[in-house]
């Protein structure tokens, strides 16, 4: 162990997590697919621009999208607002895309706008979050809930099964951190020795995340492990605390792999990340779409892509910076990954890699 979680591979293999050497947990197959040349034209619209996490996602789309022959036009709100994301997708349903592709704001709040794309002929197909409805034509995203409760493991290791956490989440209604919110608290209450302190928002905002974070250290000086439910609430949970001193005190697991989180990372205020594949959630939605628009139809409707988590243990590893989030596409390299239906996922088993 080199000065990080206390996460044993032995014991996160045995929880059907993970391990603290490269391992891609309910991952999609890495095969690669013959080229097509249907010219489709797919507009993407990401939850939030300028995210580590939908850039990543946005090179695999055009990636796929050139091996297809099909092209992709990308944009996003600049906040994670459903009120913000509606006008951008309405100018674009009068752009008239053969297909969107697109990160709903909120589960709810995103149905009606949605069906408008639809009532006006235009199929949609989720990314990454969703909505609560089964209008759009599939889903494609990691397992969140199974996130949030690898989550739970990895910090109560690190804890050494005793302490006290909270969970800072973005907002409520955004359908992929609200699945790791509660995969997190249904697990870490199958330890006794665990206080779970609460669940704060901080609106998807890393400034809001570090004042909250901060605050409840304060407050609360046992409070000793944070759950960063993304990208943003994990980089301002790391600011907080390293706000407080508290650095390796206070432990940190974060959802997401972007460039401030693998500092914060290598600089010992976080302990592990879980790294999405959201180049392989781009790719394999191209993929969907480009069946969906020259067959009619995909079947089912629900799909998974892998999480890999990354620790200092490994981070040196090909596999854990292959996961790694990218800030543009010039080192993107396609993964070839396939469509891989939920419960065909359900049954996969944590794969150690070399
Ligand atoms: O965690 C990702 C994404 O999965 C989530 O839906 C929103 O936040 C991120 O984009 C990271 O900022």
């Amino acid at each position: 162990m080199t000065g990080n979680t206390g996460v044993t591979r032995r014991t996160m293999l045995k929880a059907g997590a993970g391990a603290m050497v490269g391992v891609t947990i309910f991952g999609a197959p890495r095969v690669s697919v013959g080229a097509e040349d249907k010219p489709y034209k797919i507009a993407f619209i990401q939850g939030v621009i300028g995210d580590n996490f939908y850039i990543t996602m946005d090179c695999g789309a055009q990636a796929k999208a050139k091996e297809l022959g099909m092209t992709v036009e990308t944009q996003g709100p600049e906040q994670f607002d459903q009120t913000l994301q509606t006008p951008i997708l309405n100018a674009v349903i009068q752009t008239k895309p053969d297909a969107i592709m697109m990160a709903p704001n909120d589960v709810k709040g995103m149905i009606a706008p949605i069906q408008a794309a639809i009532d006006a002929g235009i199929p949609v197909l989720c990314v990454d979050t969703s909505i609560d409805s089964d209008i759009q034509i599939a889903d494609v995203s990691t397992d969140n809930t199974e996130g949030g409760r690898l989550a739970a493991r990895g910090l109560a290791e690190a804890l050494g099964g005793k302490g006290k956490v909270m969970v800072i989440n973005t907002k409520p209604g955004i359908s992929t951190t609200d699945q790791r919110g509660a995969g997190f608290k249904e697990e870490i209450a199958k330890y006794p020795d665990i206080a779970f302190v609460g669940e704060e928002f901080c609106d998807n905002d890393a400034n809001k995340a570090a004042a909250i974070v901060s605050a409840k250290l304060q407050s609360d000086p046992d409070l000793n492990g944070v759950f960063g439910t993304n990208l943003f609430s994990a980089q301002g949970a790391a600011a907080g605390v390293r706000e407080q001193g508290k650095t390796g005190v206070v432990k940190i697991v974060g959802f997401d792999a972007g460039p401030q989180q693998v500092q914060d990372l290598k600089s010992e205020v976080v302990d592990m990340l879980i790294a999405q594949h959201p180049g392989e959630i781009g790719e394999v939605a191209i993929q969907l779409l480009h069946d969906y628009l020259s067959t009619g139809s995909v079947d089912p409707k629900k799909y998974v892509t892998g999480a890999t988590i990354v620790t200092r243990d490994n981070l040196e590893t090909e596999e854990a910076q292959q996961a790694l989030y990218v800030a543009d596409c010039s080192t993107y390299a396609l993964t070839g990954a396939e469509p891989t239906p939920a419960e065909a996922a359900g049954d996969a088993e944590a794969t150690p890699s070399a």
